[in-house]
């Protein structure tokens, strides 16, 4: 394959990384099937993999990682620039000769005795006006398996490269998988990402969180787009009229379930149907219509293994069926697999995500119940499996949003849903959204941390700009798409969920869309528009009036609360901040005042 690539400076940087990280062997990548499966062996002789069932889970793999390696690392992870203004106070920042050096000498001949894959990829439709091209190169078989289910690899993509199209070069290498030699760098002024100690899928799937979200956003401003950490779903309704809305969550706040969801049996009655168009990356261009349109730059979900089941996502337990990569999970003895809150019962044994013998209900030193699969564990699966895979995922003009949802794990504060007033309002709301910790990040759990967009951990540059970007885009489309902010996880006295969520979120999306329509008034609160309760539809749901209520309350003393954990937040962005927010956030205190 080498020999016929026309371009020159993509053989060239091969050969330079080759010679800094000295691998036995180049292999160059080229999607077909007959590869796949040779490396699928491989894999599973050396042990990086392993082959589950053939009858029950055909086509499936499982793998571990290593113990300290189960979660992106936030903290190793670096933007890495000339000017630390640049990136902002929400981002670790490392000057770029420094950040070269440091990994270089982890990178130095760490391919010994190994094999460097080339991995040639196309995030978005080979040839879209939407995608881009990366080459990752690799000494991992695992991220060659999943890097061809979550995008799209063909030897077409060299032939969208031809002699000189612009890439993304991304390096990396497990080397030790020593966290104290474990770097995530982004280099966004050379379109170039370094990823080194890690093989956990966000640090090391280069295509996914460092290109189509740090990498990309960054390209985004400059080019005039907005790539964000998004769903994308498409509601059909009755009458058989799709409408397209995206979602910003923070990771492992239900972004998968909801972007799956399947409609409650009232609407299902109607025949309403939702189209999954992704779960976690949404890339949005304003089109010749002045409005915005969106794609999946993946092909595949990453999606956490932990609560999917049949009640809370059966699409997604439909399409792990077959040809999925499981992570970190809980092997069984027949080679199938189960984490906690799967279907079917306890296993009542099997090997734990760290390699141990396993039984239920074992516990650990402190007294803690011995979990079978890792809270982050994960399935690696291609978005065709599933049953409700939108038609339109290879369009090259994506779909048009006509909604943008903002949400969080609130457990007190914010209503189950609002609306802002306008879309500098929602650019202010996006920008103090916040939400309690998960498992998704190294960190303490259930800490509420602001999480503009749900980008803090994956915008490329300084947040400020961001803001200002968004700002900018606005003003720029004719038809803006309504923003409105939802929070399915709000609990009473006891702690117990107030909404039943999972498919009956259905019911806020209705209301949203009716919003969008103008089919609905709502009612005016300091904060935003709130629904009227009689068009919230909850026929059939068991929410009493108080429940309801409870739902929509605005305790004006915990806002100001807010308020002021949002000065404080607002304040690091120092003079970079727009004015534009700072004046929402004036008028936000004065309507709770
Ligand atoms: C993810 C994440 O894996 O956000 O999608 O962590
Ligand atoms: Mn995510």
């Amino acid at each position: 394959m080498f020999d016929t690539i026309k371009h020159k400076k993509l053989k060239k940087w091969v050969k330079d990384m080759a010679s800094l990280c000295q691998p036995d062997e180049i292999v160059w990548i080229d999607g077909s099937p007959e590869q796949k499966k040779k490396l699928e062996n491989e894999a599973c002789s050396k042990g990086e993999i392993i082959r589950l069932n053939k009858k029950k889970l055909p086509g499936c793999f499982y793998h571990r990682t290593a113990i300290n390696d189960v979660a992106r690392t936030e903290h190793l992870t670096f933007i890495c620039t000339k000017r630390k203004s640049e990136v902002g106070p929400t981002n670790n920042w490392m000057f770029t000769s420094t950040a070269y050096k440091r990994a270089k000498e982890i990178f130095k001949g760490c391919m010994q005795g190994r094999k460097m894959y080339v991995i040639p990829f196309s995030m978005g439709p080979l040839g879209s006006p939407f995608s881009k091209i990366g080459v990752e190169l690799s000494d991992s078989i695992y991220v060659v398996l999943n890097m061809l289910i979550m995008t799209h690899v063909s030897k077409k993509v060299l032939e969208v490269l031809a002699s000189d199209g612009e890439f993304t070069k991304c390096l990396h290498s497990k080397a030790d998988l020593d966290i104290t030699r474990r770097l995530i760098l982004h280099f966004p002024e050379h379109n170039t990402i370094w990823s080194v100690g890690s093989g956990y899928g966000g640090n090391v799937l280069l295509g996914k969180k460092c290109l189509s979200l740090r990498i990309a956003s960054y390209l985004a401003r400059k080019e005039g787009w907005l790539a964000e950490h998004m769903l994308i779903m498409g509601i059909e309704d009755a009458n058989g009229h799709v409408q397209y809305i995206t979602g910003a969550f923070p990771s492992a706040c239900g972004k998968t379930n909801l972007a799956m969801l399947v409609p409650p049996k009232s609407f299902m009655k109607k025949n309403y149907r939702i189209w999954t168009v992704g779960d976690d990356i949404s890339w949005m261009r304003i089109d010749s219509d002045g409005s915005l349109w969106a794609i999946n730059p993946e092909t595949g979900f990453f999606g956490v293994a932990p609560g999917t089941n049949s009640r809370s996502n059966p699409n997604a337990v439909e399409t792990i069926k077959k040809n999925t990569i499981f992570t970190n999970v809980l092997l069984k003895p027949d080679k199938t697999v189960w984490w906690e809150d799967a279907d079917g019962p306890v296993p009542k044994k099997g090997i734990d995500w760290m390699g141990r013998p396993w039984k239920p209900g074992m516990l650990d030193d402190k007294g803690k119940v011995v979990k079978g699969a890792h809270p982050n564990s994960r399935f690696t699966a291609p978005i065709s499996q599933c049953p409700s895979a939108s038609f339109r995922l290879e369009h090259h003009h994506g779909v048009p949003v006509s909604a943008i949802l903002l949400g969080g794990r609130r457990e007190h504060l914010a209503p189950l849903v609002y609306e802002s007033f306008n879309w500098q309002h929602g650019v202010y709301i996006s920008a103090t959204m916040a939400s309690e910790r998960t498992s998704a990040q190294f960190g303490k759990l259930g800490e509420v941390r602001f999480d503009p967009m749900a980008m803090l951990p994956f915008c490329g540059y300084n947040m400020a700009d961001y803001f200002r970007h968004w700002l900018k885009m606005g003003k720029r489309m004719v038809k803006q798409p309504r923003i409105f902010c939802v929070n399915w996880f709000r609990v009473d006295e006891n702690g117990k969920f107030l909404w039943p969520g999972f498919g009956e979120n259905l019911r806020v999306i209705e209301w949203i869309l009716k919003r969008c329509n103008n089919e609905v008034g709502a009612v005016k609160t300091p904060i935003g528009y709130i629904p009227k309760l009689e068009d919230l539809n909850t026929d059939s749901l068991d929410l009493s009036k108080d429940t309801l209520k409870k739902l929509f309350l605005i305790d004006k003393s915990e806002w100001r609360e807010e308020l002021e954990r949002q000065r404080i937040f607002l304040a690091t962005f120092k003079n970079s901040l727009p004015e534009e927010i700072w004046k929402e956030y004036r008028a936000l205190k004065k309507r709770l005042d």
